[in-house]
């Protein structure tokens, strides 16, 4: 028995992999994409129970998906990506939304796939507590436009 366990080839190692909904930056053709190019993409998706979510629109340009405890009057659905990403770069995206500094929290949500039809737990990024968001404006969707629009780079931040 013990041989046939030791025949097993080193390949099958146990690496593990996370399902994550990204809605801003980390989207296809977004500034932080790169990061995740090399992910599987599992689809378009968007967040369900929409009356527990908003997105605001950060004064760097990237946005924050906001958890509400209130039906909020005309939110919507948030649009956004599925990826299954390695623990590795999942430990890059969390160094990235800046989870230790509290810019960000990564949260379990839902999230519903494009055949309307499949609903997922994954991993996203919600506002964290670092900074008040409460006079933040609100957005639809974090699209191309309002990225080259408004989004301003880390190190251009820092000159502020
Ligand atoms: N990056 C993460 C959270 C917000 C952002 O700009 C994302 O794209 O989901």
């Amino acid at each position: 028995m013990t041989s046939a366990v030791a025949s097993i080839s080193p390949t099958t190692s146990s690496k593990t992999t996370s399902n994550v909904f990204v809605y801003g930056t980390l989207k296809r053709g977004m500034f932080n994409h790169k990061l995740i190019q090399n992910e599987k993409f599992i689809g378009i998706a968007q967040t369900t129970n929409h009356y527990k979510y908003s997105l605001v629109l950060s004064k760097w340009g990237f946005p924050y998906l906001l958890e509400t405890n209130e039906e909020k009057m005309g939110s919507l659905a948030i649009k956004g990506e599925l990826y299954e990403v390695s623990d590795e770069v999942l430990e890059l995206l969390d160094e990235l939304e800046n989870i230790k500094g509290g810019l960000y929290q990564r949260k379990v949500i839902d999230v519903l796939l494009a055949d309307c039809l499949t609903t997922m737990k994954c991993f996203a990024y919600i506002a964290g507590e670092k900074e008040n968001k409460s006079n933040l404006p609100t957005i639809e969707e974090y699209t191309q436009e309002i990225h080259d629009m408004k989004y301003i780079s880390k190190l251009d931040r820092s000159r502020e």
